[in-house]
């Protein structure tokens, strides 16, 4: 199996079905040009891997990073005082278009997260399915401490995350918030000892590729129409994709399975 490595984003097949991508953009992660290309590089890789790799698309992509203390520290603040307002832009757009290609892959995508995840790599992370963290983790979005907002997609899925007020607390304030009180509000999915992020996250990862992954795609398409529809219209998606996993995907198999006393033969 091919591992590949940018400048600043490293990624390997952890098991077929699971690609784990490291981000190593010393000091702090933060997302300037170099871990922008390099996450689009290894979302290429998951969704059409190299003849010779695991053969298949990812089922699940895990993101974590190798440098202590951070997972990732924001936008690129540096790169943000050097550019004019055309560049801002530019730079914007394409921080989002990876961020919105991540949230929009065909894929589940796991962050496990140690070290600080600020701003831009909170909104990462937001970006991903679910969220395991280290203990003595760190999450904000510290922007209007630079006189800005979050620009990434926070202002939007934060508050489908943890709630309204719970959301305006965090960036009004753009206060720290700990790892228990991040599990405790929802902002994170499974807590564990510091260090054990990406352990746990391979591990759920594991879990979640014995599963039909149409089903699990329908499921968070699903989910996520509760937020964006009106309940009589988010019902009718769900009795819609419950429909085609039985007739079109792998609904018959799994039944078969259950009634046969095997485990299903899903793809
Ligand atoms: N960008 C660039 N460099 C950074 C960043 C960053 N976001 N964060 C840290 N660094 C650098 C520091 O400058 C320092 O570099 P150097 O050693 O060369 O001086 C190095 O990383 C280590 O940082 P510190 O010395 O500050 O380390 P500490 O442990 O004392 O503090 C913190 C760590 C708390 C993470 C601190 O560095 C910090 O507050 N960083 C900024 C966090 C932040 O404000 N993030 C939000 C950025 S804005 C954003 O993400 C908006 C997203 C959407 C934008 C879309 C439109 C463009």
């Amino acid at each position: 199996m091919t591992d590949t490595t940018t400048q600043a984003v490293s990624w390997e097949w952890a098991v077929p079905g699971i690609l784990q991508v490291d981000l190593h953009s010393a000091p702090a992660n933060a997302l300037g040009t170099a871990i922008i290309e390099g996450l689009d590089a290894a979302l290429d890789a998951a969704l059409d891997p190299a003849p010779g790799d695991a053969g298949a698309p990812a089922k699940v992509i895990v993101i974590s990073s190798s440098i202590p203390g951070f997972f990732a520290a924001g936008a690129d603040i540096k790169l943000m005082a050097s550019i004019d307002f055309e560049g801002f832009e530019a730079y914007g757009d394409r921080l989002r278009a990876v961020v919105d290609r991540l949230a929009g892959a065909p894929l589940l995508a796991i962050a496990a997260i140690e070290g600080v995840a600020l701003g831009g790599g909170l909104e990462l992370s937001l970006a991903c399915t679910l969220r395991v963290a280290g203990g003595d983790a760190q999450f904000g979005l510290p922007e209007v401490k630079l006189g800005l907002i979050p620009g990434a997609g926070g202002t939007q899925r934060l508050p489908r995350l943890v709630g309204r007020g719970r959301a305006l607390d965090i960036m009004l304030t753009g206060r720290q918030v700990t790892a228990p009180d991040a599990h405790a509000i929802g902002l994170v999915d499974r807590l564990v000892e510091p260090g054990q992020a990406l352990a746990e996250a391979l591990t759920l990862a594991k879990t979640l590729t014995r599963a039909s992954a149409p089903a699990q795609a329908a499921v968070v398409r699903t989910v996520d129409a509760a937020f964006d529809l009106p309940l009589a219209e988010g019902n009718a998606s769900e009795r819609s994709e419950i429909a085609k996993l039985f007739t079109d995907g792998e609904g018959r198999e799994g039944i078969a399975a259950f009634v046969e006393k095997r485990r299903p033969d899903f793809a």
